[in-house]
């Protein structure tokens, strides 16, 4: 089969995204790195919760999982773990990925299965119209329930996924699609769990979010570093709106060689009978 042009990674449903959400730069860099990657619709899967961004998988046409809330991570494990030939990319917002998954980002870092992991962080949110998320500015008083801001130190994700093990941690904009591509690309040849932070704007819960556009900036650094005193210097250091692969630093993947070598049904998996 020749190579798919980036359109033909996309499906044929339209976006209900609103116009200027930053979701579509991300799926544009999706389908880019996709196509760059030649990577055939049967060999990749993309794995979603809940939220605006992740309604991306019905956007693409690659097989994928529109899962529950909070539940990227697990599924998109479990599917890496059965079927280690696929190309596992989960995906979902700063929501889905650190309230309610938060659980599952800390483990999967340190598990390190062999998955790219891409959440779209606006900072809000947005599925529900405009809450506070664990992203959100402490100052942030645009929410009716948080009138007063959230007085919450904001969660820094780069930094937890070094502090949890992630080995490779990147951050992007979206409104660099081609740049955010290269870094997908990147992230996907990476052996283990790749963790890239996209900054994708809300524009109707977070309007003053326009103002990226101005103040993103590369680190500036000589990037990546592969120590983790010196990732955790630079990440604690930033003011969060710096792009750029920060860490990269294999580890052995989980599950060992053991289990890595065949397709397992679950039933296998789960000790050896068929269910
Ligand atoms: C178990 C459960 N709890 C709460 C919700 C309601 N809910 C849907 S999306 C969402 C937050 C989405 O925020 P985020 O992941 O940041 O995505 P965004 O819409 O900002 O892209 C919540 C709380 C739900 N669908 N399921
Ligand atoms: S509410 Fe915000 S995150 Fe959701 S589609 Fe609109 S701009 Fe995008
Ligand atoms: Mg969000």
């Amino acid at each position: 089969m020749s190579a798919l042009t980036a359109k033909q990674y996309k499906s044929d449903i339209k976006p209900v995204w609103c116009p200027g959400c930053g979701d579509y730069g991300v799926l544009n860099a999706i389908c880019k790195a996709l196509a760059a990657m030649e990577l055939p619709l049967e060999q990749s899967a993309i794995i979603s919760g809940i939220g605006c961004s992740s309604r991306l998988p019905a956007y693409t046409s690659l097989y994928g999982f529109h899962a529950v809330h909070g539940r990227a991570l697990p599924v998109a494990t479990g599917l890496k773990v059965a079927r280690p030939d696929l190309q596992v990319f989960a995906i979902g917002g700063d929501g889905d990925g650190f309230s309610i998954g938060g659980n599952h980002f800390l483990h999967a870092c340190r598990r390190n299965v062999n998955l790219v992991y891409i959440v779209m962080d606006n900072e809000v949110y947005g599925m529900t119209k405009g809450q506070a998320s664990p992203t959100t500015p402490a100052d942030w008083e645009r929410s009716k329930l948080t009138p007063h801001g959230t007085q919450m130190r904001p969660f820094q994700p780069c930094a937890i996924a070094l502090a949890a093990g992630a080995g490779f941690i990147a951050r992007a904009y979206s409104g660099d699609p081609n740049g955010l591509a290269r870094m997908i690309v990147e992230a996907n040849n990476f052996e283990g769990f790749a963790f890239i932070q996209v900054l994708s704007q809300c524009i109707t819960f977070c309007p003053e979010q326009k103002g990226w556009k101005q103040q993103i900036k590369p680190f500036g650094l000589d990037l990546p570093v592969d120590d983790p005193v010196t990732a955790a210097n630079i990440l604690h250091g930033d003011d969060g709106l710096a792009t750029g692969i920060v860490y990269a630093n294999p580890r052995p993947v989980w599950p060992g060689d053991s289990r890595k070598a065949e397709p397992q049904t679950i039933g296998e998996l789960a000790g050896g009978f068929e269910i």
